[in-house]
């Protein structure tokens, strides 16, 4: 991220009372360098010409199943307390090192492994492996070009001979121009390489998504030549063939029926499409209101350290290809809340009668989660003023810029962040949040992730999807499974869940989740009569959560999760906390489906976790977990070893996310506003107070005189003028005015003879 671009519109005047004038922000060098930077195109570079020669890697562009490649090269993350060092002033800036994931086509027994590579831009760089085990060959994603043309090519040949068949049933004849497919895998544990294909029109790559044809085949890709790869089923309306022969045998005896109808393609290539013909709603074609900070963007950026910092916060973000945009070292009131907050996993998980959505189970991050950022769309993304700045991947040879990656805004809620109005005084205090935004696009949905700030110390993480569904063709029974969304398409019910990680530290690195919840007793007290029944009461309980485990949220929130620190006291005697809640609706995976989600998805299978900080459960998932069901090679379950956690440095992981009930309006995009979902983080006990107090856009009136608002005396003014201003107000006794007889002290019955 180290190009930032600014969107300046000087509009000339066009009679208006005011015209956006859109500002660019306070550009500023931090003075600490940002130690989770992506790597320089140097230190990319340095890293691959190092491991080229000693690994004998061909390069992406040229390498096949046979060849030794590199299929991630990232920065490798500092470690936690060389980090801190650094940044709590004492240390040096931690060394630089690459974590490379290296394919090894060229081994008798070929697999994938992870290096270690540096210290970068240093006298002596070297490669180190890693505790990560190595990944079998069959597990691997389809990254090496040549690789990706077998895979091509193969299904090329073995359907070309059924293309008269594919014509009469599917209505177009083989060719890889008219279709494309989706494929699942079916292995759990990286001995085979097996794949279930969709066949599915193809008017363009978007239409695709609904343009699947029921048309299945199971191929076995394993092994690294095309002589091993078979195919193994054929699946078409509801029946199965046990490889080609059969199928051909069935329908040159006539017993295969056209029984699926298809999409035509005019009807496919309009159903992502809007619609033109309808009229324009109502005043529709006036620009929709947006908001401008008129005398100037209220955050500093020092965008080649993408150091932020905003109305007392400041932070660091950062981009790698796994997991996308994370946060890093974020204070407010220059202390530490969160040593990282970063997004860790997005499954899709579905159920059909079909088999590849049947075998669904999608963990993006194999799919390029944090490596498929889409350029954000200027004035429809994020808000018109807002900061773009664009990342960089390396593409297996060279450092490539994508621009517009990450936006960077403050934003109003339009709503005041509190309120109060009373006889004597009112107030209303303005709230905005900034935000930081990027929409990452590994297939059919796109994954909006937000991190939000706000004035009070309050800190949101949320994803939203929108996108196409991924669909499957009209089965017999699929109405169990899903909703007919198209003449031909069902989409299939499936869970969404997304997991970040909180590595929050308060005041300090040594923390204790506190759960504190609302236990009913029943109390009689001493100001009760004897015969009075007692009170049915709300009893806090609070308790340390004294080893690593994973939690739902209560059924009806009355639980609370504090990640407190004991050894520090506020004024009225309470650990300092943060609070974590979900800030809307949150799910974990349904329970029972775990087919394809076993030990790759321990992390969605509860609503929140807590872990000891460990270097090295420093993620929650993999590239690989996705393919690797049962021999992923990271199990979140190991995390969970029952560590003693009180007074510990500890980690919190959240999940949001949604069951996802297909319907007619997912057609033809499913919709941000419904699917947010989002982990709040808020002060508890904190402070002794507020901590948006100290804002001064603040709208306070006071009364002059008792209990008459309308008389008021309004001040757009600091906490010190406002107190100088509240009025005593006198007690009187005024009742005579009222007709009511004036009140006499002796009916209290007081003795005042003394
Ligand atoms: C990587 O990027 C370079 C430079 O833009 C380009 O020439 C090359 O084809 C890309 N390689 C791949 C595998 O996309
Ligand atoms: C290097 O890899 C190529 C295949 O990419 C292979 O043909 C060659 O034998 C390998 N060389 C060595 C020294 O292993
Ligand atoms: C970093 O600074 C914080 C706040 O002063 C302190 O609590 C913490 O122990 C320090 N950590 C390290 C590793 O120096
Ligand atoms: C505070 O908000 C009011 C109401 O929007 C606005 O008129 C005023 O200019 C603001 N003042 C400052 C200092 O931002
Ligand atoms: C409140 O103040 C307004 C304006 O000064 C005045 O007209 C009105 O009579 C006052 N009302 C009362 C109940 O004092
Ligand atoms: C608030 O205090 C400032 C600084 O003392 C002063 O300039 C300003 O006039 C005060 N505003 C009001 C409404 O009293
Ligand atoms: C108040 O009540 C007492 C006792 O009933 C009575 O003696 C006295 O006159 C009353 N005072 C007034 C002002 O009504
Ligand atoms: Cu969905």
């Amino acid at each position: 991220m180290r190009s930032a671009a600014v969107l300046v519109l000087g509009l000339a005047s066009l009679g208006l009372s005011f015209c956006p004038q859109f500002a660019s922000f306070e550009d500023t060098a931090n003075e600490k360098q940002n130690p989770f930077n992506q790597l320089t195109t140097d230190e990319f570079n340095e890293a691959y010409n190092f491991i080229y020669d000693k690994f004998n890697l061909t390069s992406l562009e040229d390498a096949g199943t046979a060849d030794n490649y590199v299929e991630l090269l990232t920065l490798k993350p500092p470690k936690k307390y060389e980090a801190l060092d650094y940044l709590n002033d004492s240390g040096d800036k931690p060394l630089r090192y690459a974590k490379a994931v290296i394919v090894h086509g060229t081994d008798s027994d070929p697999s994938i492994k992870t290096y270690t590579v540096g210290p970068l831009n240093q006298d002596s760089i070297d490669v180190h492996s890693t505790n990560t085990p190595p990944i079998p060959h069959n597990s691997r994603r389809t990254k090496a070009h040549k690789d990706a043309m077998m895979e091509k090519v193969f299904v090329y040949y073995a359907l070309a001979p059924i293309s008269e068949i594919i014509e009469d049933l599917l209505g177009r004849p083989w060719n890889l121009e008219e279709y494309m497919y989706l494929d699942e895998r079916l292995n759990l544990d990286g001995d085979k390489r097996l794949r279930w294909l969709e066949l599915a029109q193809k008017p363009d790559d978007s239409a695709f998504w609904g343009g699947f044809t029921g048309f299945h085949i199971l191929i076995d890709f394993s092994g690294q030549k095309f002589s091993d790869w078979k195919v193994l089923k054929i699946v078409y309306g509801d029946r199965v063939w046990r490889g080609l022969q059969a199928f051909v045998d069935d329908y040159n005896d006539g017993q295969v029926a056209n029984v699926m109808p298809q999409f035509t393609e005019n009807e496919l290539a309009h159903w992502t499409r809007r619609r033109p013909d309808v009229p324009v709603r109502d005043l529709e074609d006036r620009p929709a209101p947006i908001s401008v900070s008129k005398e100037g963007l209220r955050y500093r950026l020092d965008d080649k350290e993408n150091h932020v910092s905003w109305l007392n916060w400041d932070f660091f973000f950062a981009h790698n290809p796994e997991t996308g945009i994370s946060i890093h070292d974020l204070r407010f009131n220059d202390v530490r809340i969160a040593y990282e907050i970063s997004l860790q996993e997005a499954v899709s998980h579905y159920s059909a009668n079909t088999p590849t959505n049947a075998n669904s189970a999608l963990l993006d991050r194999g799919i390029g989660l944090g490596e498929k950022l889409t350029p954000l769309i200027r004035g429809y993304d994020c808000a018109e003023e807002a900061t773009y700045l664009s990342t960089h991947n390396w593409n297996g040879t060279h450092d490539v810029v994508t621009p517009d990656t990450v936006c960077i805004f403050e934003m109003p809620l339009i709503q005041p962040i509190s309120r109060h109005y009373g006889l004597n005084d009112a107030s209303s205090n303005k709230a905005t949040k900034l935000v930081v935004r990027s929409i990452s696009t590994p297939g059919n949905y796109d994954y909006m992730i937000d991190y939000a700030l706000f004035p009070d110390g309050t800190i949101e993480a949320s994803a939203s999807a929108s996108g196409y569904l991924l669909q499957s063709h009209s089965s017999k029974g699929g109405e169990e499974f899903g909703t007919q969304v198209s003449d031909t398409t069902f989409g299939n019910v499936h869970d969404h869940v997304i997991l970040f990680k909180f590595d929050l530290d308060i005041l300090g690195e040594s923390n204790t989740l506190v759960e504190k919840s609302i236990d009913v007793q029943k109390r009689k007290f001493f100001w009760q009569d004897e015969d009075e029944d007692g009170y049915e009461s709300k009893v806090i309980k609070s308790a340390n959560v004294e080893h690593e485990k994973g939690m739902d949220w209560s059924n009806n929130y009355d639980h609370w999760l504090l990640l407190s620190n004991l050894d520090k006291k506020t004024r009225y005697g309470y650990n300092p906390a943060y609070r974590i809640m979900p800030s809307t609706p949150v799910i974990h995976d349904t329970p029972g489906t775990q087919a394809r989600m076993q030990r790759n998805a321990v992390f969605s299978r509860e609503h929140v976790y807590v872990t000891k900080y460990n270097e090295e459960e420093e993620t929650a998932s993999s590239m690989y977990n996705m393919n690797l069901p049962n021999k992923p090679p990271v199990d979140f379950g190991t995390f969970l070893n029952d560590e003693s956690i009180v007074q510990e440095d500890l980690v919190l992981w959240a999940n949001v996310g949604m069951h996802h009930l297909p319907r007619a309006s997912d057609v033809p995009s499913t919709l941000f506003l419904e699917t947010k979902s989002g982990i709040m983080l808020s002060p508890f006990n904190y402070g002794t107070e507020e901590l948006s107090r100290d804002l001064t856009n603040v709208s306070v009136w006071h009364a002059i005189g008792a209990g008459n608002l309308t008389a008021k005396q309004a001040v757009y003014a600091t906490i010190d003028n406002v107190t100088d201003l509240i009025k005593t107000v006198e007690v009187y006794n005024d009742a005579d005015s009222c007709g009511i007889e004036p009140f006499n002290q002796s009916l209290l019955g007081l003795d005042t003879s003394k």
